[in-house]
């Protein structure tokens, strides 16, 4: 060990290992989920590797399929499989309750893959205070070939056109949303690789009784008669977003 290094060595140089002073990157060669945006602090993993499906599941219709699956996953060896019932605006939803401080920055993320074509294909923050919802939503259309927002008027708007993901090849595609809870918000977005500035976009307001407490939901929506469906692994909440 050279003089004046300290004894713990982390920055001593050896002949035929590097030594890791990046936390992040150490958790990420340990096989960490928290690879694709290390910005944040992470409150709740969720790889869908338990024995059970730990969430709140179902449009209401009892038809609709939502459920660990052990035929394809990111990562490990299960996902969590969606599929709508046949009719146009149908949906499948999987709904996580968040315990986490108030007055923050959030973020939601996850892999989906994609099984139906004309779909769309949602990750969504869902903020309560017991008289009002606060909802953002980041949402793959694949019908129009658009990355889209929930917007303050309630209703879908393109963030990028053009974004056609391949047909047939089944990989898992990494969505992410960030939200300002104190200013109720968009942060930005990332979808398939590219950072997209959300800062301008207010959250959609509307009534609410439900008690002060925030929610993250994945869904798939069927946007034709026909059923769709989706798998999503690997989510990731956090806080202290910058
Ligand atoms: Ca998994």
């Amino acid at each position: 060990m050279p003089r004046g290094q300290a004894d713990f060595g982390m920055y001593a140089v050896k002949e035929t290992v590097g030594s890791l002073a990046d936390m992040a990157e150490l958790a990420a060669r340990l096989g960490s989920l928290v690879t694709l945006d290390r910005r944040g602090d992470v409150v709740f993993l969720d790889d869908f590797e338990a024995p059970i499906l730990n969430w709140t599941t179902g449009e209401g219709t009892g038809a609709d399929i939502e459920r660990l699956d052990p035929d394809n996953a990111y990562m490990g060896s299960q996902s969590l499989a969606m599929e709508t019932i046949a009719t146009t605006d149908a949906f499948a939803l999987a709904e996580r309750r968040i315990q986490v401080t108030p007055d923050q920055r959030y973020g939601l993320e996850a892999r989906f893959q994609r099984v139906g074509i004309t779909a769309y294909y949602d990750i969504c923050i869902w903020i309560y205070d017991g008289t009002h919802s606060r909802k953002a939503e980041l949402r793959y259309d694949r019908v129009n070939n658009e990355v889209q927002i929930l917007d303050s008027t309630g209703n879908f708007k393109a963030v990028v056109t053009g974004i056609k993901l391949p047909h047939g090849y089944f990989e898992f595609w990494p969505a992410k949303l960030v939200i300002d809870s104190k200013t109720m918000k968009y942060v930005r977005g990332i979808f398939a690789g590219v950072e997209y500035d959300l800062s301008d976009e207010a959250l959609a307001e509307d009534d609410s009784v439900i008690l002060p407490s925030i929610s993250i939901a994945l869904r798939v929506t069927t946007a034709i008669d026909f059923t769709a469906g989706a798998r999503f692994d690997n989510v990731i909440v956090t806080q202290n977003e910058p």
